[in-house]
């Protein structure tokens, strides 16, 4: 039965590859290369070795640092001097002052550490011949296959939600061909390795000079053969399959608490899973990835170039549309959501969960001033909307943390978080006055709140988790803008416009993040008829804060000074916040702002690192040009993707995949500007196709059909029941939905 079941497996999987596949002729000799699982929470990147498997595990919650405060108390005796040296243009005494006295208490964050290394040692003789490795994204499974002389081997490997482990699985063809040692090793100093019964390892470590303690099992089960624990290894020997579980646990509980027993956790994780075979964890792994993967589907043609390894597609992309390929990035992006933030998980940090090194870049902590945002752009667009859940519950603790910081620095009520924050939830201005003095980060996150309501419509939510959200970081705002000495108009600051032209006051990005936030709360005010007054108030604060503004070279001014660099091609293009993933300037609504927008984003050109190309998709997108934001889609695959898919910036950051992700969705559907756009920006790359389940605002789902470049058909369902103003090029038709309609419209947006 067993070698029944492993050669249909194989007729299965050596064909040409699936429209949801990578797939690869080499084992990964880099990271870069290696492919990633996870279950939010689990992470690992999976080599696919012939001579030796590496799996480079992490756990979301193995960070640098202990619980403490970041805030600075007494900062905010100087913040009135920091704004006078600014508005007399006295900028460097400005950021030395800050630097001396304004700075977070320790001036940097906490790092994301790597957990554990699973290295499978196989045995046997022979040449390899016929290598084949995959991850499947709808499976949620990778896979290697070969031969090793007459013997074929086939390795499958994920990372379970639902049973918190990851499973590795060895089968061959030949009764008894399967012989290997596994063996754990950890980067982290401290550590001892345990035998637990007569099949199980146990690793336990220590984050050097940090508070984080933690516990890897990996358990060894085989069918046939024996299993042995040897010398801190475990070994199996002639078994027809075999079967690695392993889990990993901290100490970590929450942001102030660090109490409990990873040894206790990992014991229970195992137990879970005692009586569950393969098949079953299998099947259950995938029902549930299924059930959040499965809600999107892009087609746009051009399978025949899936037969080529995937990692040989990436460079002709530049030149040759490869409209299968970027479907395929597309759906990686959703797959690497639901790997990496799960209900009740962290939220996807600067590289999801995968991390392999000590130091990484920038901690691989949570940078809010574009990152942490690009990571969740995806969230609703894409029907992953509890996959948006971490980011809510992490901004519930910057709530707590950042009221301490608003009162030390600001003297101000409500919550302020700067432009990063970590497993602690700094939220005070860290690493330098010229960069890190930015204080809408945690209103942009909040931005979010109110996002996931107007998609889903969910005033419960609206009402329990995002309004106090929402009242804490305006009341902060309400205190914290000062009227500007010459205009009298409201103003941010000290801030600046993310990492270009250091502190300043009044950067245009703030005031479009202020004003959004400021009108959502009031809007919110008025749909749970509550804080009347405190509603008022906000919206009359928003219209005094100074307005977007065009300069002399007919662009967005990025400061409240026309002082543009056409010639500055920095990969912020902060200034265009307001066009996305705000929703202030649009083209048919504030046509002159647009098209300042767009000659600023001229001026900033079409490089960038990986993030900064993923948000130009977007940009054009918004700017109705398919052309061009296609364009900035091939120039990220090109000149900015890892052979395994994942963002090279360089180096690896997560947020390119998800901003690229999201501006597909945003070429095929819009519902930012007040109305249910189809196709805004279809190009000409993708002449026929269809999606299914993606959603707009509104509390809608929307399944889009075309040819030859043309709309043929769309369907919108209503989950919530409302009025829509839908829109296709220059149609326009207003609709009235009850909860559960689904309508079929054609081009004309008349029911079919
Ligand atoms: C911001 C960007 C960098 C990098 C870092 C993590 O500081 O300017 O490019 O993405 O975040």
């Amino acid at each position: 039965m067993t070698k029944i079941r492993c050669f249909a497996w194989m007729i299965l999987a050596l064909p040409a590859a699936t429209a949801s596949e990578l797939w690869y002729e080499k084992p990964a000799e880099k990271w870069t290369e290696a492919l990633p699982i996870g279950n939010g929470r689990l992470g690992a990147m999976v080599f696919g070795g012939t001579d030796e498997e590496h799996l480079q595990i992490n756990e979301e919650t193995i960070w640098t640092g202990k619980p403490r405060h970041y805030h600075n108390e007494g900062a905010v005796e100087h913040l009135p001097q920091i704004r006078k040296l600014l508005f007399e243009g006295k900028q460097k005494d400005a950021e030395k002052l800050a630097m001396k006295e304004f700075m977070s208490e320790p001036l940097r964050q906490m790092a994301y550490q790597p957990c554990v290394d699973l290295k499978i040692r196989f045995e046997g003789e022979g040449e390899v011949s016929g290598y084949r490795r995959a991850l499947d994204l709808d499976g949620a499974v990778t896979s290697s296959t070969w031969k090793r002389g007459e013997t074929r081997f086939t390795t499958e490997c994920l990372s379970s939600h639902p049973d918190e482990v990851i499973v590795w699985r060895i089968t061959s063809d030949r009764p008894g061909g399967v012989s290997f040692s596994a063996r754990l090793e950890s980067p982290h100093p401290e550590n001892g390795i345990t035998a637990e019964g007569d099949r199980t390892l146990a690793l336990t470590g220590t984050v050097a000079g940090g508070a984080i303690r933690f516990q890897t099992r990996v358990e060894a089960r085989s069918e046939g053969g024996s299993v042995s624990l040897d010398e801190g290894m475990l070994r199996i020997s002639n078994a027809d399959s075999a079967t690695l579980l392993v889990v990993a646990r901290s100490n970590h509980k929450s942001y102030r608490d660090v109490s409990a027993d990873p040894a206790a956790l990992c014991t229970a994780d195992l137990k879970k899973v005692s009586s569950k075979t393969w098949p079953q964890l299998l099947a259950d792994h995938q029902a549930d990835h299924r059930s959040l993967f499965r809600r999107v589907t892009l087609d746009l043609g051009g399978e025949q170039k899936n037969k080529l390894p995937t990692d040989q597609r990436l460079k002709p992309a530049k030149d040759t549309p490869d409209p299968a390929l970027d479907a395929l990035y597309f759906q990686f992006g959703r797959y690497l959501l639901i790997a990496s933030s799960r209900p009740g998980s962290q939220p996807a940090n600067l590289q999801g969960i995968w991390n392999d090194k000590i130091k990484p870049p920038w901690e691989s902590k949570y940078t809010v001033n574009i990152n942490t945002e690009m990571n969740y752009w995806p969230a609703e667009l894409c029907n992953l909307s509890e996959c948006h859940d971490p980011l809510f519950d992490m901004l519930d603790d910057c709530v707590e943390t950042g009221r301490l910081t608003a009162k030390a620095h600001y003297g101000a009520r409500g919550w302020v978080l700067h432009h990063n924050t970590d497993l602690w939830r700094g939220t005070a201005p860290i690493n330098n006055s010229n960069h890190g003095i930015w204080p809408t980060g945690g209103a942009w996150l909040t931005t979010h709140f109110w996002e996931r309501y107007l998609f889903t419509k969910d005033e419960e939510f609206l009402r329990q988790r995002a309004y106090p959200v929402m009242k804490g970081a305006s009341e902060f705002f309400v205190d914290y803008l000062i009227p500007h000495p010459e205009t009298g108009e409201l103003v941010s600051g000290p801030s600046n416009s993310p990492e270009n032209g250091g502190l300043v006051m009044g950067p245009t990005m703030d005031h479009q993040i202020i004003r959004t936030l400021l009108r959502a709360t009031a809007e919110a005010t008025r749909i749970l008829e509550v804080d009347a007054d405190f509603g008022a108030k906000l919206d009359a604060m928003a219209g005094k804060i100074a307005p977007n503004r065009i300069g002399q070279h007919g662009q967005l001014q990025e400061w409240l000074e026309d002082k543009d660099d056409p010639k500055n091609h920095h990969r912020h293009v902060s200034h265009l916040w307001g066009l996305h993933p705000g929703n202030e300037i649009t083209p048919r609504g504030t046509p002159e702002l647009a098209e300042a927008a767009k000659q600023s984003l001229r001026f900033r050109g079409d490089g960038g690192t990986g993030w900064s190309k993923a948000w130009k998709i977007n940009f054009w997108a918004r700017f109705l040009d398919g052309d061009h934001a296609h364009l900035m889609l091939r120039e990220a695959l090109a000149g900015n993707t890892f052979p395994n898919l994942l963002d090279a910036h360089p180096p690896f950051q997560i947020d390119g995949n998800f901003g690229g992700t999201a501006g597909i969705a945003e070429m095929l559907l819009q519902s930012h500007a007040g109305e249910i756009e189809l196709l805004p920006a279809l190009p000409s790359a993708w002449p026929d196709g269809n999606v299914t389940g993606l959603r707009a605002r509104g509390g809608f789902e929307v399944d889009l059909e075309w040819k030859k470049g043309r709309l043929t058909k769309a369907t919108i369902r209503s989950k919530s029941g409302n009025q829509a103003r839908l829109r296709h090029g220059d149609t326009v038709r207003a609709m009235e939905f009850s909860i559960g309609d689904s309508v079929e419209l054609g081009p004309d947006l008349k029911p079919l």
